[in-house]
């Protein structure tokens, strides 16, 4: 009996809760189907085990995203090799002729795998960004771009292995440590100030978002009924993204009723004044 007992305990199949299958899954970005637990393969999620490994496996490339895959230095650790997107290979998938990250960095910048440069029709202290176009050198991965296709910011130009002190931005250049979490993106493309790489950090505090108070002054606009608003002190606010009717009571509306509150706690429209009504 208790043979039989042990037995059924082997061979029944792994049952977990939903939190328990949910962790064991990543959600593809766009997808929007339902996970299945039970289903070996379920479409639109993909095993953790192929989250940030260098391949895509959603569709949509978001196991791979530098949003998923990023990582403050620190949590980085030895014997593997980081590609410039986030994801995570062995250290001897480095330069081995074989494209392991996706983006291709595990093989850029390695010995003898150089290609002579294309003509270069620019002066010395210049670079082509395309057949004619040239800007200086000085904006080449200075984390903005200056050329129309964005050349001069791109892996194949930016890319290079950081000093330890040093973060990898997605587009492969390099800023410094004291740089990272500092609520100001450096990295053009913001990867210094991405949650995954900055939330375990001590002492992180990100910038919390601006409200939108309701005017003070008797004679500017006031929200109107239609507006969902939240008050504290007296004072009526709302959050960014959520919209705001605006009135003038008696007296008449120029400009646009309708505004929304944007993140950093200004209006997404001017807002509108308020004109008295002209006697009759
Ligand atoms: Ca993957
Ligand atoms: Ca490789
Ligand atoms: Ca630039
Ligand atoms: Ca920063």
């Amino acid at each position: 009996m208790f043979r039989y007992l042990f037995l059924c305990v082997l061979i029944a199949p792994e049952v977990f809760s939903k939190a328990e299958c949910e962790i064991r899954w990543f959600q593809c970005t766009s997808n929007t189907r339902p996970i299945n637990c039970d289903a070996e393969v379920n479409e639109g999620w993909i095993r953790l085990s192929k989250l940030c490994d260098g391949n895509w496996d959603c569709a949509d490339g978001s196991d791979e995203s530098i949003m998923a895959c990023k990582l403050h230095p620190s949590l980085q650790v030895d014997h593997y090799f980081y590609c410039a997107s986030g994801g995570v290979i062995t250290d001897n998938q480095r330069c081995d002729g074989n494209r392991d990250c996706w983006e291709g960095s595990d093989e850029l910048g390695c010995q003898g795998t150089s290609r002579a440069p294309p003509p270069n029709t620019c002066r010395d202290s210049e670079m082509e960004c395309r057949p004619g176009e040239c800007i200086s050198v000085e904006g080449l991965c200075n984390h903005q771009v200056d050329c129309s296709n964005g050349r001069d910011e791109s892996l194949s130009e930016c890319f290079e292995e950081c000093d330890v002190d040093h973060f990898q931005c997605g587009y492969g250049a390099c800023i410094k440590n004291d740089l990272l979490c500092d609520n100001k993106p450096d990295c053009l493309d913001g990867a210094d100030e991405l949650w995954n790489v900055c939330a375990d950090i001590e002492g992180y505090k990100p910038t919390p978002y601006r409200n939108c108070s309701e005017p003070l002054v008797k004679l500017e606009p006031k929200f109107d009924k239609d507006t969902k608003y939240h008050v504290a002190r007296g004072q009526k606010y709302v959050w960014p993204n959520e919209p705001v009717h605006f009135t003038c009571g008696w007296n008449n509306l120029i400009g646009s009723e309708w505004n929304v509150c944007q993140l950093d706690g200004t209006w997404h429209k001017p807002l509108p004044s308020c004109v008295s009504r002209k006697r009759n």
